[in-house]
């Protein structure tokens, strides 16, 4: 069952192209080349288009025609289709006995003008240069390779019509590149209900860092159990947890629920936010932020399974010391930090942890609305990616129903102990779909950094989702980030030395990128002291800064932090103190009454 309600959509894929086919790079030769399979010869002008073409092939191959690129089509190994200019009843023309060097032979007509004919060399890499030697054939009125399509990876979960941000995100066509590979993401938040369906082979074992008792609900303190013990009413921990991973990785092709964006990558749940409507502070949170990277935590066992991705659906004003040097230390060991953006319609710039240098920080789209009208925006947004607009309706009926158009992913319901979907919308929703698609990009390219894959986000994102009031470089579109870092070479950066003024971590030599202190950004390097930075410098905030670098903190101002969103129904604004908390509750409990 779903609830808080309405609508939906989603449009069926079609068949496609398996991309990443690749060319061979050697044309494999066979010394037949001459030699024919056709009983007749060959006519006088396919006599002189043997010598053109032998001539031709006799230096390098035939331009290649397919791009090299992961969207590079896949293609029936030697075979090709000509549509003659003439039907076959008027013709005297054939398919010559030797092109670009391959032996031909016909195998059937497909209609009168249309002919599928064979290379006795079957690579995909000769298909392509005998369709490049045949389009300059006069008589040819086309020519195309045999190409090979297969069925789109297409969900068979129930309420996967119901999943609007996948296509909204080609993310179909990422999954046609790859469905993820074990990665492992670690999702700070509320906890989990580990035993919901969606989750089964999906989690690793994980941490609940949540020291006060009253918070935790759980009745004791820090331990290895990170199951969210609060309910999804809003004063709760409104099972935020739960509903994030699921968007990054429930389980899929199960014929049941939702499909996680990298449902092969697996789950470390970090519980830092307690079950009072979802409070964390800083202190716990810290620690949670390091332990996923795989750094020590004083009384805490080593975590196993240090993630590459980190997952942050949370936030509040006021930056902290602590904060920043968790998530720098985190940067440090390679981690890539996923934020969300804040649901208060206002600069992100003061909101953390997604206003800290070095995190990939989200805003929301709504289901029709561009930026959703809850997102936070602003120079520190990166990009957007769908958090959904419970105003809006989705526009496709599922199960008789329209539905909200939301973000769908799995939860708990405490009242009578079952595991559902529930739709939320949110920057909370946004991140985890931006973290996901991130587990995709690295299983392509496990050798991409923060920076890379950052600089692949954005340069294929869709530019038409950018907003005046700051909305990065728009939309996400997995495909194509994926396509851009399968290829081998991701972007390299512009290798800038220590000092130089950038403007991401992509320029600089280091791959860091960082506040000055007043002078803009420049690049700089980890450091764990002031005795690691060049002369002039100090340490700070685990970076080298000119000077003696800044007199405080960014906005010091206590630690804590809250998180955001739940299932708002009426407010136009994340909850800020007890009163929207409690307006929210209310929300929670009409949504409950709503519940199908
Ligand atoms: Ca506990
Ligand atoms: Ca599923």
């Amino acid at each position: 069952m779903i609830y808080c309600d309405e609508l939906q959509t989603h449009a069926a894929a079609e068949p496609d192209r398996k991309p990443n086919a690749k060319r061979a790079s050697e044309r494999l030769d066979f010394g037949m080349r001459i030699a024919c399979f056709r009983p007749k010869g060959p006519t006088l002008t396919t006599r002189i288009l043997i010598i053109i073409l032998l001539i031709a092939s006799s230096g390098a191959p035939a331009t290649a025609a397919p791009p090299s690129s992961a969207a590079t089509p896949e293609v029936a190994p030697g075979q090709l289709i000509v549509t003659w200019k003439v039907p076959k009843t008027l013709r005297v023309a054939t398919v010559p006995t030797v092109v670009a060097g391959y032996v031909t032979r016909p195998l059937r007509d497909l209609d009168s003008r249309t002919e599928l004919i064979a290379l006795h060399e079957k690579t995909q890499a000769a298909s392509w240069e005998a369709v490049a030697a045949l389009r300059a054939d006069p008589r040819v009125a086309d020519v195309q390779p045999n190409y090979v399509r297969r069925p789109m990876v297409r969900p068979n979960d129930t309420h996967f019509p119901l999943q609007w941000h996948i296509p909204r995100i080609h993310g179909e066509q990422a999954w046609d590149i790859s469905q993820g590979s074990q990665i492992k993401i670690a999702v700070i938040d509320t906890g989990i209900r580990g035993s919901h369906p969606d989750f089964q082979g999906q989690l690793l074992p994980g941490y609940d860092f949540i020291s006060n008792i009253t918070h935790a609900g759980d009745n004791d303190g820090r331990d290895a159990n990170p199951t969210d013990n609060g309910t999804n009413s809003s004063a709760s921990s409104a099972l935020h947890g739960t509903h994030v991973a699921g968007i990054i990785a429930a389980r899929s092709i199960n014929n049941k629920g939702i499909a996680g964006i990298c449902w092969n990558c697996k789950i470390v749940p970090i519980r830092a936010l307690g079950v009072d409507a979802g409070r964390g502070v800083d202190s716990d949170i810290a620690d949670a932020i390091r332990w996923a990277a795989g750094l020590n935590v004083q009384h805490v066992p080593p975590n196993p399974n240090p993630a590459q991705i980190i997952n942050m659906s949370f936030g509040g004003a006021g930056g902290s010391k602590v904060l920043t040097d968790a998530i720098a230390a985190a940067l440090r060991e390679g981690v890539i930090i996923v934020t969300a953006a804040g649901n208060k319609n206002i600069d992100a710039s003061n909101i953390y942890p997604a206003a800290v240098p070095g995190v990939i920080t989200v805003g929301a789209t709504g289901y029709k609305t561009k930026r959703a009208p809850y997102s936070n925006y602003g120079q520190v947004i990166d990009v957007m990616a769908p958090g959904g607009n419970l105003y809006e309706k989705q526009d496709v009926q599922h199960q008789g129903k329209t539905w909200q158009g939301g973000i769908i992913s799995t939860m708990y319901y405490a009242q009578d102990n079952s595991y559902d979907y529930h739709i939320y919308e949110g920057t909370s929703q946004a991140a985890p779909v931006v973290a996901g698609v991130i587990g995709l990009m690295l299983s392509v390219n496990s050798g991409l950094d923060s920076a890379a894959v950052l600089a692949a986000l954005k340069k294929t994102a869709d530019g038409s989702y950018q907003c005046a009031k700051g909305c990065g470089a728009g939309m996400i579109n997995a495909a194509a980030a994926l396509a851009e870092v399968n290829n081998g070479t991701p972007p390299t950066g512009n290798g800038l030395p220590y000092g130089s003024t950038c403007s991401q971590d992509l320029d600089c030599a280091s791959r860091i990128c960082r506040p000055a202190g007043g002078s803009g950004y420049i690049c700089t390097r980890y450091c764990s002291s002031k005795t690691e930075c060049p002369s002039g410098s100090s340490c700070h905030a685990g970076v080298c800064v000119p000077g003696s670098g800044p007199s405080t903190n960014p906005g010091s101002s206590g630690g804590t932090v809250i998180q955001g969103v739940g299932c708002r129904v009426g407010a136009e604004e994340a909850p800020s103190g007890p009163l929207p908390w409690l307006a929210l509750a209310l929300l929670a409990l009409a949504c409950r009454r709503r519940r199908r």
